[in-house]
């Protein structure tokens, strides 16, 4: 019993020290560090206590609860950024003129084509091997076969008849055979004016990268310029960044783009877009297509039904080719294709300001009995003028 008791009584005692142990090892840690042994300047300042005298530093200026509390201007920006912004809404240059003002463009056409000639011209001896310059400076600037021997039997007729030749007269003689050439009996206005009443419909087409939606863009600018209200038609499925870029166009000038999903139906694209310009009282709908291989003939196909599926609502009032100038002859090919898919009813020629080939003009003419209503002088939001024959003629052979 004793034995019992004893052994009970070195348990308490044993449990105790242990228990005192764990106590105290959790005591421990619950004490506060030990001071630094030196000041540590990092470490916050000791809170007042109640009684202490709440000390401020005298040369620390004071900060008010605002200026604690707000973030500064730059601060806040971010919270603006997230609104969208203002459209700021541009106003194109008015478009009268524009091709006098752009002719400094046609700066390599007008040396090759018109100072070229001019120089041949006033040879003393205007013989054979001069005439066959003539035609050959002709040729180069892509105006032709058949243009270019008219051009040349006239000259010749006229030189002798002419007799003596001063610079001017060779000229005038030279601006009358070019303008017969390029023709100024055309109705080169860009139909836009149904006489059926709702809007009018344009629709622009050709090879890929010939500057259709920069044309379609610029186009829809030169409208806006004249106060017509446009509607934008991004009939251009194939990439998202296609309809992109018309609508970037579109907002510069306040103009809505209708555009459908990625790889969807350009026909039914077309379509909603006219449906749109119609009930919103739109004055004209601006219909720009996907890039096209004209030997592709399943999108040429589908560039028939785009056609005739906006037909539903009304007839198209322009249908216009965009060629680039700078792919000469080969720009005569795609214009037959084009113009058995799709009746083309004018033609606009881009990158005119980067080529000596400002002779195709003649030749697209020509070839489709269409006339070009609209050139492109250069990748700025204000370079595509309407085509005036005379002011034309006049940039290549220079004042
Ligand atoms: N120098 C010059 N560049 C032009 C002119 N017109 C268009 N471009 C440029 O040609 C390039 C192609 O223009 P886009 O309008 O995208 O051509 P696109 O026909 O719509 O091309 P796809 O839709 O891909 O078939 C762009 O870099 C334009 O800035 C022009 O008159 N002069
Ligand atoms: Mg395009």
């Amino acid at each position: 019993m004793e034995i019992v008791i004893l052994a009970v009584v070195i348990a308490v005692v044993v449990i105790g020290a242990l228990g005192g142990l764990v106590v105290g090892s959790r005591r421990k840690k619950q004490l506060p560090p030990p001071p630094p042994a030196t000041p540590d300047i990092t470490a916050p300042p000791a809170e007042p206590h109640v009684g202490e005298e709440a000390e401020t530093p005298r040369d620390e200026a004071r900060r008010t609860i605002e200026e604690v509390d707000l973030p500064d201007a730059t601060a806040t920006a971010p919270v603006t950024v997230e609104e969208p912004p203002a459209p700021v809404i541009e106003i194109p240059e008015p478009t009268a003129g524009r091709l006098v003002r752009l002719r400094a463009r046609l700066s390599r056409s007008q040396n090759a084509l018109g100072k070229g000639l001019l120089t041949l011209l006033s040879r003393e001896h205007l013989d054979e091997d001069t005439w066959e310059e003539i035609e050959d400076t002709l040729l180069t600037a892509d105006v032709g076969v058949q243009p270019t021997q008219e051009l040349v039997e006239r000259l010749r007729e006229r030189v002798k008849v002419l007799g003596t030749r001063t610079p001017e007269e060779l000229r005038g003689l030279l601006r009358e055979e070019l303008l017969t050439l390029v023709g100024t009996d055309s109705d080169r206005a860009v139909r836009t004016e149904p006489e059926t009443g709702g809007p009018g419909i344009v629709m622009v087409v050709g090879v890929n990268g010939t500057g259709k939606t920069t044309t379609t863009g610029k186009l829809a600018r030169v409208l806006v310029a004249d106060g017509r209200s446009v509607v934008l038609g991004a009939a251009d499925t194939f990439r998202a960044a296609a309809a992109d870029q018309l609508q970037t166009w579109g907002e510069r000038v306040g103009a809505h783009t209708v555009r459908g999903p990625e790889g969807g139906d350009p026909a039914s694209v077309a379509f909603d877009a006219v449906k749109e310009g119609k009930e919103i009282g739109a004055d004209v709908v601006l219909i720009d297509t996907a890039g096209r291989l004209h030997t592709k003939t399943g999108l040429m196909d589908e560039l028939g039904k785009v056609k005739r599926v906006v037909e539903k609502h009304a007839p198209l009032d322009e249908v216009l080719l965009v060629l680039d100038a700078t792919t000469g002859q080969n720009g005569l090919i795609q214009a037959r294709v084009f113009a058995e898919v799709v009746d083309i009813t004018g033609i606009v020629l881009t990158k005119l300001d980067g080529t000596a080939k400002g002779g195709i003009v003649v030749a697209v003419q020509r070839e489709l009995g269409v006339p070009v209503k609209l050139v492109g002088l250069g990748e700025g939001a204000d370079d595509l003028a309407p085509f005036e024959p005379e002011a034309f003629v006049d940039a290549l052979i220079g004042d």
